[in-house]
Formats: structure tokens, C-alpha cells, sequence
């Protein structure tokens, strides 16, 4: 199977915050259309589209009620033809989600499935009685203890069947039952329509979480004292390879586009990655993996703890050293559940956050793997200053908050933790120019626009030579014409450096080093690298700030450069 991947970069829109076109305040395919020209000049080779089909948008389009038709909000099945015409015709290829781990609760599958005990697609979802022996909604009576990732049981009671229906996340997104073969023929052939309309592939939402142990056992006891983690008993479950192979097979196999395959898998190991991606078992290209987003994460997401540099290099080192002889890694710091980078692995400080964006861009780019880019990223966005707790939106944040003040939890910490943490940082509205609402829309914007618009915005970046955007742009290209950069072995330096982020690339006689500065203060390379001398005649391909004396002089604050000897 063609690698083509390799020396790709794929840019994530959100699409419900890009760009609006009819003034309605939420981005839609035509604005997606109307931008192309500007996604072609930053050069990226891949689209992926957060979900755009038929929703009633409980989990922003992660709720799907209809596989096979585009919601009103964002346009037409016509709109994504064009889409899809435009992007090739740029070069550019056409990703979508893939939501098939549940449903919305208004799938007419599910409705059907609700309907009765004895309804043909009962089985297509995770039904169960209460708990034996006890009444069914009381605290407790519920299937198993597991905790929802948005908050409260995983399990919610209908009272048609007076039975719970497992959803691992909203109440509104039943968890679909995989171990029915229908169920799995069904999304197959859903699949196989979209990429016979023209698709170029799948990013493939918690696809690790379709198989689970179907004896549901209860889980260990987590933080509140009130739920069970169930995750063990769902991430990565027993038939999951199974599952991803039989999916190849129906729907991969024997075509011969070019097309890429990715999983998200919360939790997934190493390990486990390297079965996920080994071409040789034909599952899928690559996985997100979430080592590096939980370093700064204490006992859960919202108890946020200080990144240290050190143990996200030995994260990175790891899956890099994981996947190097077998397998693929994909790369990435931001996507619309993660906080802005910028403001969470560097620094937004207005005094350093250019040159801090550029130097993420390069660091991440420059690993072996696929770079995937956030909306926003390129002009390095950053998190969003909340006023209180009713800027937040996402059910995530939302049901969060009334947890916890339901626990009774102290209000300006949740506050503080949801300020840092919550996938709002992400999904607030793509600032194009200064101009009212950032050029986002000439409505009023489904989400609050990050007031910093005036200053960081596209337009002001694409007109200046030194932007954020055309460091990117260097960086996406470097990977196009640099062999070493797409194909190059990685072996990372002074690891326990708590400043410092360097390692080399190494291909077919060419090597390349990246440095990197994680710091306001100047850092002497000195002493940090044992061959240093040998790369002080090194070309400079590309630095983040003003040209430098010398290939290995000292580095300026949140100074990067790339040197190739
Ligand atoms: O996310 C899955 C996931 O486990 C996390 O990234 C999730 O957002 C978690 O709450 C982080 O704290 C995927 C989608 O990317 C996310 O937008 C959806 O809400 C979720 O699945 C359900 O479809
Ligand atoms: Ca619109």
C-alpha cells in the first residue's frame, strides 16, 4: 500500500467556526469553499472536516442523525461535490469524521431501537435492566458505575422499556452495539458511499472504544467517589483489531486512490499503536494518541498540573522510538478538544508568542510522522480570556461546571481549571482581519470571538513576510523538498535538558538538527550537545527569528532553528 502520507500535512476545520457565509453566525461549506485559495497558499496537502452531517448539534455535530445527508447549518450534499472538485483541483484532498462509535438518540436507528424490546434493531445499541435487585432510577441501579466522559452515568433510563441505554459520552449519542454483524455492515456501506463520492479518506472518531467486554463489569471508584471508570473494559476491547480488519476489508481494500485512514484513540499504548498501524495488518495509517495532552493533566482532566518540558520529550521520544521500524505516528498539539498551544506549551505573552508559535510549528514538523494543523494554529491563536462561567458552550464544560458546583466544589477553581482546560479555547470563531467579528461572519458569531482579533488574524499575517503563517508555510514546504524530514530515522538529544528540545533526523547521508528554546532566557547550546563543534559549518534552513550569527551560536529566547549538514 502507497505511504503517500508520509510527506503530507492535514489541516483540521472546525467547521461550525471557520467561516460564515450567510450571515447566520456559524461557518458553512461555502465559507470552507471560499478559503481554499488561502489553505493552498499555506500549502497543506489534506482537509479534514470535523462532522457536518444531519445533527441536532447536542456535541456540535459529533451526534449524528443522518450518515448520508449535510446538515442545514453548514449546506448541501451539492456544496460538498464542489468541495470536493475545488479541493482537487488544488491538490488537496478531502478527509471526514467518521462517528460511528454511537449514533444521536435521534438516528431513525435509534428511534426504531428505543421503540420496543422486541423491535428488530433492539440489539444495535447496549440495552440493560437495572441492576438486580434494585429499582430502576435510584442512585446505583444503573448497569454498570460507569461515568460518562461529559459528566454523570454512562447509562440513561428510557422510560418506553423502562431499560438504561449505554452513551459513553452525551446522553444524546447512544453507544452503537458492534458486536452485531447488521451494525457493522450497515456503517460499512456508509463508508463505501462516501468514498465512491469522491472522499479521500476518514479520521475515525474513539474508534478504540467500539469493542467492549460484553460482561460490563463495574470499574474502580473514581475522584468524586460517585462513579466507576470504565475504561478498561471499553478502551482498545477485545475484538477491536478484529473489527478494524474486517472494516478494511469491506471498504479499504482494492481500491486504488490514495486514501487515509486515521483512528482517535484516547488511551491507546504504544503497543498497541504499532498493531494499530503496521501496514502489514492492514487496519488503519496512523492514530491520535494522548500521552503528550494528559502531562499536564493530574488526576483528571480538569485537576491541571505544570507541564514539565522533560516529560513531554521523553512522551514524543517514546512514540517516535515506538513506531520508528513499524507503524506511523501522527503529530499534533491542538485540535477542537485541546486548549490552544500557544497558551499551553509555550507562551502567548505578546512579547514572545510569535516567535513561541513558530517555534512549536517547527518543533512538531520536523518529528517523523504526519503534522496535522488546527484552524488558527498557523497564526498562533491563542486560549480565550472567559469572563465567567457562562462564556462556556461546549456540554463538555457546561455539564462539568454543574458537576462539580453540585459537589460542592470551591466555584473559582472549576472556573480557573475550565479557563485552562476546556475545548471552548479551541472552537472560538477563525479571525481573518480586523474588521467587525474578524471577517468570521456579519451576523453575530455562534461563539465568542477572541477579543485579540485587531492584532492576530490572517489577513495581518499573510501580509507580513515574518507571520506566524509563512513560518508554517516554510516548515509545511520543508517537508515536501527535505527527504529526511518525511523519511529520516529520529534520535532525540539531552533529554534531560529542562529547557532545551533538540534531536536530529538522519536519511541516506543527510542529517538534520533541531534546537529549540522552550524559554525566555538565552540558552548557551554549549555543554547541552556533545557533537556541537561538528555542526558549526551547517547550513541554516530555516530559523524562527533574524538570521543568527553562527549555525550553533547561543539561542535567543523561544529561539528555534533547523541546521542541515
Ligand atoms: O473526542 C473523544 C475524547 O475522548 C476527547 O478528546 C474528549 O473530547 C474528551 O472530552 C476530552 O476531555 C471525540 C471528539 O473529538 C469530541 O469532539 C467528541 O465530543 C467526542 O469524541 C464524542 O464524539
Ligand atoms: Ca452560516
Amino acid at each position: 500500500m502507497s505511504q503517500w502520507f508520509r510527506e503530507s500535512v492535514v489541516y483540521q476545520i472546525y467547521p461550525r467556526s471557520f467561516q460564515d457565509t450567510n450571515g447566520d453566525g456559524i461557518g458553512d461549506l461555502p465559507g470552507i469553499i471560499s478559503r481554499l485559495d488561502y489553505l493552498e497558499q499555506l500549502g497543506i496537502d489534506v482537509l479534514w472536516l470535523s462532522p457536518i452531517y444531519t445533527s441536532p448539534q447536542d456535541d456540535n455535530g459529533y451526534d449524528i442523525s443522518d450518515y448520508q445527508d449535510i446538515d442545514p447549518t453548514f449546506g448541501t450534499l451539492a456544496d460538498v461535490d464542489e468541495l470536493i472538485e475545488q479541493a482537487h483541483a488544488r491538490g488537496i484532498r478531502i478527509v471526514m469524521d467518521l462517528v460511528v462509535n454511537h449514533t444521536s438518540d435521534e438516528h431513525p436507528w435509534f428511534v426504531e431501537s428505543r421503540s420496543s424490546k422486541d423491535n428488530p434493531k433492539r440489539d444495535w445499541y447496549w440495552w440493560r435492566p437495572a441492576r438486580d435487585g434494585m429499582e430502576a432510577g435510584t442512585h446505583g441501579a444503573e448497569p454498570t458505575n460507569w461515568e460518562s466522559h461529559f459528566s454523570g452515568s454512562a447509562w440513561e433510563l428510557d422510560d418506553a422499556t423502562g431499560e438504561y441505554y449505554l452513551h459513553l459520552f452525551s446522553r444524546k449519542q447512544p453507544d452503537l452495539n458492534w458486536e452485531n454483524p447488521q451494525v457493522r455492515q450497515a456503517i460499512y456501506a456508509m463508508m463505501r458511499w462516501w468514498l465512491d463520492r469522491g472522499i479521500d479518506g476518514f479520521r475515525m472518531d474513539v474508534i478504540n472504544m467500539i469493542s467492549k467486554d460484553t460482561s460490563l463489569p463495574d470499574g474502580h471508584l473514581t475522584h468524586g467517589g460517585l462513579y466507576g471508570d470504565g475504561n478498561p473494559f471499553f478502551l482498545c476491547g477485545p475484538r477491536i483489531h478484529e473489527f478494524l480488519q474486517e472494516m478494511h476489508g469491506e471498504v479499504f481494500a482494492g481500491r486504488t486512490e490514495q486514501l487515509l485512514t486515521v483512528g482517535e484513540m484516547p488511551g491507546v499504548t504504544v503497543d498497541e499503536a504499532v498493531l494499530f498501524t503496521d501496514p502489514e495488518r492492514h487496519e488503519l495509517d496512523m492514530v491520535f494518541q494522548f500521552e503528550h495532552v494528559g502531562l499536564d493533566h493530574g488526576a483528571h482532566k480538569w485537576d491541571r498540573v505544570p507541564l514539565d518540558l522533560r516529560d513531554l520529550k521523553a512522551s514524543m521520544a517514546r512514540w517516535q522510538n515506538g513506531l520508528a521500524e513499524r507503524g506511523w505516528n501522527s503529530l499534533y498539539w491542538n485540535n477542537h478538544d485541546q486548549p490552544r498551544a500557544v497558551s499551553r506549551f509555550a507562551t502567548d505573552d505578546p512579547k514572545y508568542r510569535v516567535a513561541a508559535a513558530k517555534l512549536l510549528g517547527t518543533v512538531l514538523h520536523l518529528h517523523r510522522g504526519t503534522p496535522y494543523v488546527y484552524q488558527g494554529e498557523e497564526l498562533g491563536m491563542t486560549n480565550v480570556p472567559f469572563p465567567d462561567e457562562n462564556a462556556f458552550l461546549d456540554i463538555e464544560s457546561v455539564n462539568y461546571y454543574e458537576a462539580a458546583m453540585a459537589a460542592g466544589l470551591d466555584s473559582d477553581t472549576v472556573l480557573g481549571a475550565l479557563r485552562v482546560g476546556s475545548r471552548d479555547n479551541a472552537r472560538s470563531p477563525m479571525q481573518w482581519d480586523s474588521s467587525a467579528h474578524a471577517g468570521f461572519t456579519e451576523g453575530s458569531p455562534w461563539a465568542p470571538l477572541n477579543p485579540n482579533y485587531p492584532d492576530i488574524n490572517a489577513a495581518a499575517a499573510v501580509a507580513d513576510d515574518d507571520s506566524v503563517f509563512h513560518h508554517y508555510r516554510r516548515v509545511i514546504a520543508l517537508r515536501h523538498t527535505e527527504p529526511a524530514i518525511a523519511h529520516g530515522d529520529f534520535h532525540m538529544l539531552a533529554p534531560d535538558h529542562p529547557a532545551l528540545y533538540a534531536y536530529t533526523r538522519s536519511h541516506e547521508g543527510t542529517d538534520v538538527l533541531v534546537v529549540a528554546n522552550f524559554s525566555g532566557d538565552e540558552l548557551d547550546l554549549g555543554g547541552c550537545l556533545e557533537d556541537l563543534y561538528s555542526w558549526t559549518g551547517a547550513e541554516l534552513l530555516l530559523g524562527n527569528l533574524a538570521t543568527a550569527e553562527s549555525a550553533t551560536a547561543p539561542l535567543r529566547p523561544w529561539e528555534a532553528r533547523i541546521l542541515k549538514r
